[in-house]
């Protein structure tokens, strides 16, 4: 862990220094034209956060295939080590969403102080309830908070249970709930008792939330039930939330929609009503492909961040989503990939904030269509990359984290102390 120590990052950064000062003096500058000072933005940035997933740091697969890396994490504690790589070069991922039971410890004390001495805490813990497990008493291959059998319903209930007491142990305040319930086969299942029976065991997790917890329930389109998946649209999953209660929100995974809904838009509507949980940040160009955040639509990811902008500036009360990374890195570093996502999430919100609202209120007014577009698309391709290098400086962090990360050689120096665990599988979701 001693490889990307702050005077290792110092001397990659000495070099890249002068030029970033001239480039950010030049954006300054340009920016200042505009009234906009960017030392107040680059403060923004700065306290941006975006959670890394615990399973995001290993390689992931497909349905056909997976392709491991060297010197994966084998377990939770060397999944932290790598977080925390991450956060020492980007700066904006100062916390870690485990996944139970792919992350059970015998000691969450020792897990929290492990993250801490890494500078790390936790965000929302994840329930897995779309897998059997091995010594586990019943299958969840026909469900589980909806199944028909309620021993079934039961076991799945108490371990959603469980993870909100690893949760409360690891300082960690939401569980994220999301199932693969739901049929493969029109008739296969009753569409609306699947639902109620969803509802019934939400209803003893829901109770079991400590008052200052909250529960966000997470939709998807299909898969892995491919005719009727029982959480499956922001409608349904804002129905549970409001019929659960206050403590239960929508959570917004970019991936779980159908091809060319305006995500957007949905995010309007949850924030309107007191209900957006938080994001899943990645891309897809055909379905779920859990593809890096920004690669395939960045122009999308800029306009969720427009909708995030416009409610802090609006000061909507109780707004306060949670942002977390959810992809799945099959042909890149992990590593790599967490770190370009971070900047391109950071990015989005960096140009979300110089969108000159005042004036898109105008063009909405007036009805001019066409600078109300060309007021977005003038902020989304402002290059603002200078301000998120001297964000990242300013707290120790790289200049170029990528480029810092190969230098220090990193997976090659851990090989030998990471022998890869044979039958080893990353998980998805
Ligand atoms: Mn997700």
């Amino acid at each position: 862990m001693n490889l990307l120590a702050p005077d290792f990052i110092a001397t990659c950064n000495d070099a890249q220094a002068p030029m970033l000062a001239r480039d950010y003096a030049a954006l300054g500058e340009r920016l200042a034209r505009e009234g906009i000072d960017i030392d107040v933005i680059t403060r923004r940035a700065a306290a941006f956060e975006v959670a890394v997933p615990s399973w995001g740091v290993g390689t992931g697969g497909t349905r056909f295939a997976r392709f491991p890396g060297p010197a994966e994490p084998r377990n939770v504690f060397e999944k932290l080590e790598d977080c925390a790589v991450i956060q020492r070069l980007v700066r904006c991922t100062p916390r870690v969403s485990p996944h139970f039971p792919w992350d059970c410890v015998d000691d969450y004390a020792a897990l929290r102080e492990h993250a801490a001495a890494l500078g790390l805490g936790f965000d929302a813990v994840n329930s897995n309830t779309f897998q059997d497990q091995p010594a586990q008493a019943l299958s969840y291959k026909f469900g589980s908070l909806t199944h028909t059998s309620a021993a079934v319903r039961e076991q799945a209930v108490a371990h959603n249970i469980d993870c909100i007491g690893y949760g409360r142990a690891l300082g960690a305040r939401a569980l994220t709930v999301w199932i693969g319930d739901g049929g493969n086969f029109p008739g296969q299942q009753h569409l609306v008792r699947a639902l109620e029976r969803y509802l019934e065991s939400m209803r003893v997790i829901y109770d079991a939330l400590p008052a200052d917890w909250q529960v966000f329930i997470e939709h998807k389109c299909y898969e892995p039930a491919f005719y009727s998946t029982v959480i499956q649209d922001w409608g349904t999953s804002v129905l549970c939330a409001m019929e659960l209660g206050d403590k239960a929100r929508s959570l917004v995974d970019l991936g779980h929609h159908a091809p060319n809904v305006n995500i957007e838009m949905i995010v309007a509507r949850l924030i309107r009503f007191g209900k957006l949980a938080g994001f899943h940040f990645n891309d897809s160009k055909y379905g779920d492909d859990d593809l890096d955040s920004g690669s395939i639509n960045p122009y999308q990811l800029f306009l969720v961040f427009n909708e995030l902008v416009d409610a802090e500036r609006r000061g909507v009360s109780g707004f306060a989503p949670a942002y977390l990374l959810d992809q799945s890195h099959n042909v890149t570093d992990p590593i790599e990939s967490l770190m370009n996502s971070a900047a391109t999430v950071q990015r989005c919100y960096v140009q979300a904030l110089l969108v000159d609202r005042a004036a898109l209120d105008g063009y909405q007014d007036d009805n001019d269509a066409l600078m109300a577009g060309n007021t977005l698309k003038r902020a989304f391709h402002a290059d603002v990359s200078p301000i998120l290098a001297e964000a990242r400086r300013r707290a120790g962090g790289a200049i170029d984290p990528i480029a810092c990360y190969r230098a220090a050689r990193y997976r090659e120096r851990l090989a030998a102390a990471r022998p890869p665990l044979a039958g080893h599988r990353s998980g998805i979701v």
